[in-house]
């Protein structure tokens, strides 16, 4: 037996000790909130079949958020009332939109909406500072707006609002929302250019303190062999982590993807990544290697052993993956998570 694979086996009884131990309310999976040009493309196409593409922005849009308390003292944001994930939903737009969410408080502490990367007026920056924080019982309007990149009259170019970015608390517990990270209040956000490749699902993975996506062990995620699988990195908390998935690499850029066979562009399969920062990738499932229980984990040694390892699971046409049980594949919190079931969604 190699070294890995006793690893993996352990893993795995570790993870259904704890599934017989442990709550995880909050292990739901987050409703995405597409943008308009990319919720056009209504059936589920695979990476082989499609090469869809962002379309063209938008109008303005309304979305309702909601901050309601889970289990366990965690917070989390929903897009139903009494239904609340960690992370919240993925909020996706493409550049030139504007995007108004109206947040209800539903829980019983003042909250907000701080998000990065995305063009916002003080009044919507989610801090006490500038009275833009939700009392409990109440509800507030933040408006995001984005842009494509322009050229200045100096000659320089402005950036684009294009990126993989996030949206957190900033005034529970302290006025920075230490408290309200800390509990599980954030989310991922991705802006797209018009013609950027659309992935076949996206999952978010948030190193937070020493859990992933507020949970110990990490939760599992299943694609099927030649999905074009998008995942957004976002670290929260104390410590500096290390992404690392097994079988697949990405290029160190905006998108993840190469632009070209000269594209110069670093590819990687481990990223170094400290408090708020984010990133994202997408990859196809199992490409050249095959269907596979694929480890990703912080790979900081004495993180990945205390628990920030899950896993990636690649599943051959008939939901199976080759030397594995289904009871082997599944982990503790992939029962608990609608649309990461086996087989995918
Ligand atoms: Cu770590």
């Amino acid at each position: 037996m190699t070294e890995k694979s006793t690893d993996v086996t352990r893993r795995l009884l570790s993870r259904r000790l704890f599934a017989t131990t442990a709550a995880t309310a909050a292990a739901i999976a987050p409703f995405a909130v597409a943008s308009q040009a990319t919720a056009q493309s209504p059936e589920k196409t695979t990476a082989k079949a499609a090469g869809r593409t962002a379309g063209e922005p938008g109008d303005v849009r309304r979305i309702t958020l909601y901050v309601d308390n889970l289990p366990n003292g965690q917070l989390g944001y929903g897009l139903e009332p009494g239904k609340p994930t960690i992370p919240g939903p993925l909020i996706e737009m493409i550049e030139g939109e504007t995007l108004e969410i109206e947040l209800v408080n539903n829980a019983d502490v003042t909250a907000s909406l701080h998000v990065h990367g995305v063009d916002y007026e003080t009044t919507s920056d989610g801090t006490r500072m500038n009275s833009s924080v939700v009392e409990p019982g109440d509800r507030y309007v933040y408006t995001w707006r984005t842009h494509a990149p322009t050229d200045r009259p100096d000659g320089t170019i402005e950036p684009g609002s294009a990126g993989y970015w996030h949206y957190h608390d900033h005034v529970v517990g302290t006025d920075h929302g230490t408290g309200g990270i800390l509990r599980g209040l954030y989310g991922p956000v991705v802006v797209r250019r018009t013609g950027d490749t659309l992935p076949d699902k996206t999952f978010t993975v948030v190193f937070n303190d020493m859990t992933t996506n507020n949970l110990t062990p990490a939760p599992d995620f299943t694609a099927e062999l030649g999905e074009r699988v998008e995942f957004v990195v976002i670290t929260h908390g104390n410590f500096f982590h290390t992404f690392h998935i097994h079988g697949h690499r990405w290029a160190d850029n905006r998108t993840g993807l190469l632009k070209g066979p000269q594209d110069p562009s670093r590819i990687i399969d481990t990223k170094t990544t400290g408090p708020a920062e984010s990133f994202g990738f997408q990859v196809i499932a199992g490409e050249r290697v095959g269907p596979g229980m694929w480890m990703y984990h912080c790979h900081v040694q004495s993180h990945s052993d205390m628990g920030m390892a899950g896993m990636f699971t690649v599943t051959d046409a008939d939901g199976n993956v080759p030397g594995h049980s289904m009871d082997d594949m599944s982990g503790h919190s992939m029962d608990d998570m609608p649309g990461h079931s086996m087989g995918g969604s």
